[in-house]
């Protein structure tokens, strides 16, 4: 059971990419399941989930961050003993720290949980957000394995951006993306691609 950790700013687009993914996901064929912390505005598709193939564990206590980190690690647990899926995705809240979390796993999760974090970049608010908020900024980009560089229909990724973005997150695999415009299958293949780069340097 893989599992993918998906954090990153407010309105960053998490939810889209995690919607184009779950589609990808499922058009191969794999189970998923899905936990959403209850601070999110927009869900999983409700469509996706009716089609069968994605299950959703809501996770209460607001919001998906350091502090309630062992009850992701409990709801990751239950899912792999009742359903054990392909993929668990967990969509963080924007306030997540992706490190504090990834510890928590690293220390108390079950021995060769394969779990991979992603943290999505919004391209168009980049120079603002790092401007304005750097610190937060930089907490949800450490420890990332991808970044997802989303929004690059609005703003094309340039290289100041990149440079920026890939100091933050040191070893991550930057990825350029327009999560709301691409097609599902592009954007898990993108991920998967990225994923084994990342691992082929030796996560
Ligand atoms: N132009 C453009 N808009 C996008 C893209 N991806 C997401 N959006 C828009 O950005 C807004 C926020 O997207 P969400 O997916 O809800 O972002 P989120 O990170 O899940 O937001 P929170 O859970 O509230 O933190 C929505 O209006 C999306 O339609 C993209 O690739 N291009
Ligand atoms: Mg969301």
């Amino acid at each position: 059971m893989d599992i993918l950790l998906c954090g990153g700013f407010l309105g960053s687009g998490k939810t889209t990419l995690i919607n184009k993914l779950l589609r990808g996901m499922t058009a191969q064929g794999l189970t998923v399941a899905v936990v959403e912390n209850e601070a999110g505005q927009e869900g999983v598709d409700a469509a996706l989930v009716a089609a069968g193939g994605i299950r959703v564990t809501p996770l209460f206590g607001g919001c998906v961050c350091c502090q309630i980190s062992g009850e992701l690690l409990s709801a990751v647990q239950r899912i792999e003993e009742e359903l054990s899926p392909d993929w668990v995705v967990v969509e963080m809240s924007g306030l997540a720290l992706m490190d504090g979390i990834r510890d928590t796993f690293r220390r108390y999760g079950r021995p060769g949980l394969a779990l991979h974090t992603l943290s999505v970049a919004d391209m168009a608010r980049w120079p603002k957000l790092l401007r304005a908020m750097e610190p937060v900024v930089r907490r949800q980009l450490a420890g990332a394995d991808i970044v997802a560089v989303n929004k690059v229909d609005l703003v094309s990724a340039d290289p100041t951006a990149l440079d920026q973005m890939a100091a933050l997150a040191p070893g991550a695999v930057l990825v350029p993306i327009s999560a709301a415009g691409a097609e599902p299958e592009r954007v898990w293949a993108d991920l998967r691609a990225a994923l084994s780069r990342r691992e082929g340097a030796g996560v």
